[in-house]
C-alpha cells in the first residue's frame, strides 16, 4: 500500500496527518505537481482528475480525494476516532469540515493557483478571482474565531479531521499571506494548540 504524496500540497498533508493520528504507518511517493509527474498518462490512470493524494492498495485499487482516504482508514483503524462516534458528532463534523473546505481551504487554493500562476501550465490564472478567494478566505478567519470562542475544536469538543483541514488551510495560507491577526486570540489559541501535536510535523 502506498500514497502518492507531494510534502509541500496542503491537501496530501491532511491525509499525513490523519494517519499520523492513528499511528498508521504509510510508504509515500513523492510527486512534483510543477513537474507535472501527478498528470502523466500513468498517474491519470489511478486519478482521472490528476490531484494528489492517491491511495494505491497493494491489489492496486486507486482511492482519491483526501477525505475518501481518511473515511478508508477511520473504518479500518477507528481509535482514535477522527471522524465522530455518534450520529450527532459525526453531523458536525462533517458540517465544520464542508464548511472549511469551502470557505477557507479552497479559497486559500484559488488564491494562490490565481494569483500566483504556479500552474499556468495547464490553468488559465485570473489574478482578480485569486484576489477575492483571498479575501473570502480572510472573512471566514472570524467565523472560526467565533466558533473558537466557546468550542476548544473546530467541531466541538474533541480533535477531529475538521481541525486537520483547517489547520493545513491556514498553514498553506502563508505562501498568499493570509494570517491569524493577533485580534484573533481564540483562533490563536486553537492554533498553537494543534500546531503543537506531533501529528503537525508529518
Ligand atoms: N479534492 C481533492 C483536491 C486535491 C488537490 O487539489 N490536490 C492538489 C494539491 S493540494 C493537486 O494535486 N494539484 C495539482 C494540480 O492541480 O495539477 C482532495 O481532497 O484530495
Amino acid at each position: 500500500m502506498k500514497i502518492y504524496d507531494t510534502h509541500t500540497a496542503p491537501t496530501p498533508r491532511r491525509v499525513r496527518i490523519f494517519l499520523a493520528e492513528k499511528g498508521i504507518e504509510m510508504e509515500y511517493v513523492q510527486l512534483d505537481l510543477q513537474k507535472g509527474e501527478n498528470i502523466t498518462p500513468e498517474m491519470r490512470l489511478k486519478n482521472p482528475i490528476g490531484k494528489v493524494p492517491v491511495l494505491e492498495l497493494d491489489d492496486g485499487t486507486c482511492i482519491s480525494e483526501s477525505v475518501a482516504i481518511c473515511r478508508y482508514f477511520e473504518v479500518l483503524h477507528p481509535n482514535p476516532s477522527l471522524m465522530g462516534e455518534s450520529a450527532l458528532e459525526q453531523a458536525q463534523i462533517e458540517m465544520w469540515q464542508r464548511q472549511v473546505e469551502f470557505g477557507l481551504f479552497m479559497q486559500i487554493g484559488m488564491c494562490f493557483q490565481h494569483s500566483t500562476g504556479y500552474f499556468k501550465d495547464r490553468m488559465t490564472p485570473v489574478p482578480e478571482y485569486g484576489a477575492v478567494a483571498g479575501k473570502i478566505a480572510s472573512k471566514y478567519l472570524n467565523v472560526l474565531e467565533r466558533q473558537l470562542s466557546n468550542h476548544e475544536f473546530v467541531a466541538g469538543k474533541h480533535f477531529s479531521i475538521a481541525d486537520i483541514t483547517t489547520l493545513c488551510a491556514i498553514d498553506f495560507a502563508r505562501v498568499v499571506k493570509i494570517k491569524i491577526s493577533e485580534e484573533q486570540t481564540h483562533l490563536t489559541r486553537w492554533y498553537k494548540e494543534v500546531s503543537g501535536r506531533p501529528s503537525a510535523s508529518a
